[in-house]
């Protein structure tokens, strides 16, 4: 096998995804050293707080590191944060040569890391495996050039678009693989938002359930203006999972008592035309830590998200069925259109089969 910088970048590439989900609000990051094409160090990013991925790498390669290539997935840092800058263990490591699939979009690194290499007669080399770089890191690019979460919005439908019977009952359009597929979203992301209707419809609880290993609940999210949540509601039970309801600034005082003495917080936005405001919703959930949300539904939250090019990604589980009818529930609904010209694009990214059903992902196209 012809092993060039692809295939290290590829192999570092895949060290930093393992940690997926576990990262958060820090990227995924690997680092493979490799010294006459036998690979010395290797590390990975595991969470937020410890040594970044290279510390890792060459820790592992030691006295191995001179004169070697280190491989890494984003460029080295640069800043002191809450660990000092790779940037100039790089440098007194001895390696000659450094290759980096993408420079940092964190504004207090931002090429500084590179620079300083180079500046030390290190040879640097950017963008190999840019694109899967990107990819691999959509959302922590998101968050440094936006300051907002990544939004993911999710549905599962059948095959002719209905989310749910005339009557509302939805259990279940897909599988239990796709059911398993959605739990395993759940636990890489920070926060799962609904609407007040999905609440008082199906009283979800929005915790992570996995067969396989032990999830991660994200941080439940409910968009409800009247603040009509039952203090009852499986969502407001806050012993397992933390939750925030958004809602408005005139949402009476009382209800919001009751539900915070149960341990729900409640931030507050203005009410706009189209809801409450989602911009300074996504505004307050960043600032409160929030780095990625998943938006479950139902029907109008994805319509406000959609019509306010609000959704970064998309995620739509199609299942082998057909329910006809014209009052059954559609995925997004809104207002009607009056033309085809006023779709919204988006572009498919990958198709798999998940059990019987398909997993679709799809991004809006810019
Ligand atoms: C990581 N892991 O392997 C690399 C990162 O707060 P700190 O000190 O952990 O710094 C986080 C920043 O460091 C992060 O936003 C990114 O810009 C840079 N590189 N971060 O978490 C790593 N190499
Ligand atoms: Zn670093």
């Amino acid at each position: 096998m012809l092993r060039n910088d692809e295939y290290y970048m590829r192999l570092a590439l895949d060290l930093a995804s393992s940690a997926r989900g576990n990262t958060n609000p820090n990227p995924m990051v690997g680092a493979v050293i490799v010294n006459n094409d036998v690979i010395v160090g290797t590390g990975l990013h595991r969470k937020a707080g410890e040594p970044h991925a290279e510390v890792h790498a060459f820790r592992m390669a030691g006295d191995h590191a001179a004169g070697a290539t280190l491989y890494v997935t984003l460029e080295p840092c640069s800043h002191f944060g809450k660990t000092p800058p790779c940037a100039n263990l790089v440098k007194e490591s001895g390696v000659k040569r450094v290759v980096v699939a993408m420079t940092d979009p964190n504004p207090s690194v931002a090429g500084r890391g590179i620079a300083l290499l180079r500046d030390a007669g290190i040879e640097v080399e950017v963008g190999v495996l840019e694109a899967q770089a990107y990819k691999l890191n959509e959302r922590f690019i998101h968050n440094m050039l936006t300051a907002r979460p990544f939004v993911v919005a999710k549905y599962a439908m059948t095959a002719d678009g209905k989310i749910a019977a005339a009557t509302g009952d939805s259990k279940w359009v897909t599988g239990d693989d796709a059911r398993e597929d959605v739990h395993e979203y759940r636990h890489e992301m920070d926060g799962i938002l609904v609407g007040i209707g999905t609440v008082l419809a199906d009283n979800p609880s929005l915790t992570t359930r996995l067969v396989s290993k032990e999830g991660k609940n994200p941080i439940r999210i409910v968009l409800d203006s009247e603040l009509q949540t039952p203090p009852t509601a499986a969502v407001a039970q806050t012993a397992e999972a933390r939750t925030i309801i958004v809602t408005s600034n005139e949402a009476p005082a009382e209800r919001a008592q009751a539900l915070f003495a149960q341990g729900v917080e409640i931030i507050r936005v203005e009410k706009t035309t189209d809801g409450l405001d989602l911009e300074a919703t996504l505004d307050a959930l960043y600032e409160a830590g929030i780095t990625d949300i998943l938006v479950e539904g139902g029907a109008g939250v994805h319509a406000s998200f959609f019509r306010q090019q609000l959704v970064q990604k998309v995620i739509i589980y199609m299942a082998p069925k057909v329910l006809g009818g014209t009052n059954s529930i559609t995925p997004v609904g809104g207002s009607d259109a009056q033309q085809m010209s006023e779709a919204r694009d988006f572009e498919f990214d990958t198709v798999n089969f998940v059990g019987n059903d398909l997993r679709i992902v799809a991004y809006p196209k810019h």
